[in-house]
């Protein structure tokens, strides 16, 4: 298949899994949930349509494996996620995906690794508030005290991944061996302006910025609108609205970091009712871990400040944090080699969102490959990547896999 019909087909597939949400005007789809089941059995169905071998793994992953002309041979993981957060776009997650088939696809020769396309189950972390959870099991570093999370409608983890075909129990059959693998590579959309600032199609991925992900309550006293006096209120929701605006403004003094609240639940929430409790979450990132860490101390003594002084229990709670997470330099030196043939010029930058590389990165060599995208617009329904752009990234990755298995021990 020429690559102009390839792209084609992947743009046709971004559309008819754009379509695939648990919301009926928007895409939203969550880890476990009946649209992720539909996206699976679509791409599964493309997987063995490219003469793979599909299955779904005990937490729900979706993995294609292409066999080698060596049973014995290591394998190349390709891929990226499928899940995606409320009101998504549909580049983030599965472009990766359906670059990974089209790879497939595109192979002319046997090659002397197998290729194991893994369609990632959970990288947004919405339904659950733990992101990774597809890579974490495949790296064997899933935490099954996760499987008692709840989510909004009080379902387990462990209930929602039975519930979708998985077995809780197995989680840790998930788990590839280090020492069968050669590599993970992962293409996605860049979701930030920098190869858009520059006119580039493609960029080599130099690290994945660390987060820290955090859940904040403050505990106030919930009263009548019109009667409690301004003096005497222990309002939750202003307590937490001075929270948010001293996160922005220590992240503006901070080149290194970004910070963002971005989900706040309140409670009665009524009209005419002061906010009793409030909860919030943090999302704190830098490409320094020190910068990161020594930020969320300097929040959570906010928290404890403003909670003293409003006369409210505020608490602090660390939901996860991920370290930032450097590439491998040996496999993006092959993956910019084969990128340079596609784009003069290739630059090299960081990620300042999360991926599974960072955690594949825990067990095997990473390397991530970015595409433009228009506006550096993502995590939006106006994100969007043009089709000349990936078909450079298309040829760039095949061109890649060819290297790969030029160089390999196991020819
Ligand atoms: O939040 C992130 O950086 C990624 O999109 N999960
Ligand atoms: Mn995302
Ligand atoms: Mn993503």
């Amino acid at each position: 298949m020429q690559r102009i019909e390839a792209v084609e087909r992947i743009v046709d597939r971004l559309e008819s899994l754009g379509k695939i949400s648990e919301e009926p005007d928007r895409l939203t789809r969550t880890f476990a949930s009946q649209a992720m089941r539909r996206a699976n059995d679509l791409v599964g169905s493309w997987m063995t349509q490219a003469g793979m071998i599909v299955r779904q793994d005990a937490v729900g992953n979706l993995i294609g494996h292409y066999p080698s002309v060596r049973p014995d041979s290591r394998k190349l993981l390709l891929g990226s996620h499928l899940d995606t957060v409320r009101n998504a776009g549909k580049f983030d997650g599965a472009l990766g995906v359906l670059l990974a088939i089209a790879c497939i696809e595109q192979l002319r020769n046997p090659v002397p690794f197998s290729i194991e396309v893994i369609a990632f189950a959970d990288e947004e972390g919405v339904r659950f508030q733990s992101t990774y959870l597809g890579s974490r099991a495949v790296a064997g570093v899933f935490d099954v005290r996760d499987l008692e999370r709840i989510d909004a409608g009080g379902t387990t983890m462990a209930e929602c991944i039975r519930a979708f075909g998985g077995d809780p129990a197995c989680v840790e059959s998930c788990r590839f061996d280090a020492k069968d693998l050669i590599g993970y590579v992962e293409a996605h959309i860049e979701q930030g302006p920098v190869l858009e600032s520059r006119g580039h199609a493609i960029g080599i991925v130099s690290a994945i910025a660390g987060q820290t992900r955090a859940q904040i309550d403050f505990q106030g006293i919930a009263g009548h609108a019109g009667t409690v006096p301004m003096a005497s209120r222990k309002d939750a929701f202003c307590a937490a609205a001075e929270f948010t605006l001293a996160v922005e403004q220590q992240a503006r003094e901070i080149s290194e970091l970004v910070a963002t609240v971005g989900q706040v639940a309140i409670e009665p929430n009524a009209s005419n009712v002061i906010p009793g409790f409030v909860r919030i979450t943090l999302d704190v990132r830098s490409r320094d871990d020190a910068t990161r860490q020594t930020a969320c101390e300097s929040l959570r003594q906010t928290v404890a400040k403003i909670s003293q002084r409003r006369q409210v229990r505020g608490s602090w709670q660390i939901v996860q944090e991920n370290p930032s997470t450097p590439c491998s330099q040996e496999l993006s030196a092959l993956l910019r080699q084969a990128a340079a043939k596609h784009q003069p010029n290739l630059i090299t930058l960081p990620s300042g969102a999360g991926h599974d590389a960072a955690v594949m990165a825990k067990i095997t060599p990473v390397a991530m490959l970015f595409v433009r995208c228009r506006g550096g617009v993502s995590h939006h329904p106006d994100e969007s990547a043009t089709s000349e752009d990936m078909s450079v990234a298309l040829g760039a990755l095949s061109d890649f896999i060819s290297l790969l298995a030029s160089r390999h021990e196991d020819v």
